[in-house]
């Protein structure tokens, strides 16, 4: 915008005039509002899950989770400073819980998922039914449902935590609850719900409602189930040259997304494979699953390797290169956009 000088200076007397009337020109930040493309304030990152390990366990030194309530260390964007979010929509943590302990239980709006990085027999509990929970099987903590988390095993169990906490932040919907017991009392035995909607299956009679909501039924995607999915899939199928092989986690209610928010999918690059560039304008949480490699985002090469978490935000061109084996698992608020008619992707 070009102003003479007088008009800039009477204009900058009428802005010092209406800021107490609480009024701006929306003429000086328009072409900040409404952007040719996205240009994400979060940062490309990587974090090593070794060295994020080392703090949650000195914290588990310090704080039960009892007294933390949840003992999670937040993943938070270089870009994004003081807004608990890995990308604007989203929210990532490692939540740490020790032998014994319980984390207690409540429920808010925000919808949850957990990925297990480390650990094997510690459990979710949603609605009082326990998933039990082992590496690399994602658990979900839809909104508004009971959650308490338990560990009865001899070793910690670490799991990522990602919510759809600033989404909700952002529509000023937040609720939350407890519950007077720590534990909900439990109301099915565990692996009840995977058996009933966990194969493509659901109660051809049932009281789904007054068992589980009818809109999301399922939570527990265990690893056993999804890992040779892939496998299968590569040993048949031609492959995908920007996403490997792919498959996203579903919700058996709808045939959609796992949650209204979030979306969540694993992938597998063969040995040598690299994808070709793509973007997207869901920015994506991923965790290394197995295998090493380099992911390239907008130039910017990041090192893989297991269990590392590191994320693409929205409209940065991703290329993955796989040294060996690589599966990865991601999440992003791909769900949200499609529904509210935002989503976009260009393969290149
Ligand atoms: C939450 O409920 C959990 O239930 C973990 O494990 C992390 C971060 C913010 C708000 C609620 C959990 C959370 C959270």
């Amino acid at each position: 915008m070009t102003l003479a000088n007088d008009q800039r200076a009477q204009l900058e007397a009428l802005y010092q005039e209406m800021a107490p009337a609480n009024l701006t020109p929306l003429w000086e930040s328009l072409a900040d509002l409404v952007r040719p493309q996205p240009q994400s304030p979060a940062k490309v990152h990587r974090w090593s899950y070794d060295e994020v390990r080392d703090h949650l366990m000195r914290a588990g030194d310090l704080i039960s989770a009892e007294q933390a309530e949840r003992r999670v260390l937040i993943l938070e964007n270089p870009g994004l400073p003081g807004q608990s979010a890995i990308v604007p929509s989203l929210y990532a943590g490692l939540q740490l819980i020790l032998p014994g302990e319980v984390a207690p239980s409540h429920r808010h709006t925000q919808s949850a998922l957990r990925f297990v990085m480390e650990g094997d027999g510690a459990f979710t509990a949603v609605d009082g039914e326990k998933a039990i929970m082992r590496p690399f099987d994602l658990v979900l903590t839809p909104g508004w449902q009971w959650h308490d988390h338990g560990n009865p095993s001899s070793k910690p169990m670490i799991w990522l935590d990602g919510l759809d906490i600033p989404t909700v932040r952002h529509f000023d919907a937040s609720f939350a609850e407890h519950l007077e017991s720590s534990e909900h009392p439990e109301t099915v035995p565990p692996g009840d719900t995977l058996a009933r909607y966990g194969n493509n299956m659901r109660p051809v009679r049932g009281s789904v409602a007054d068992r589980r909501p009818a809109h999301q039924p399922l939570f527990h995607y265990p690893y056993v189930d999804w890992r040779p999915a892939l496998d299968a899939m590569a040993a048949s199928a031609g492959i995908d040259p920007h996403l490997g092989h792919a498959l996203e986690f579903l919700n058996p209610a709808n045939g959609g997304p796992v949650m209204p928010t979030i979306a969540a999918h694993v992938r597998l690059l063969p040995a040598g494979f690299e994808t070709r560039p793509r973007r997207t304008t869901d920015g994506t949480v991923f965790v290394v699953v197995e295998g090493s490699g380099t992911a390239v985002i907008e130039g910017q090469e990041i090192a893989l390797h297991p269990r590392d978490i590191f994320i693409v935000p929205s409209w940065h061109a991703l290329r993955l290169q796989a040294a060996n084996t690589l599966v990865l698992f991601g999440y992003s608020d791909k769900a949200a956009q499609e529904k509210l008619n935002l989503y976009k992707e260009q393969n290149a």
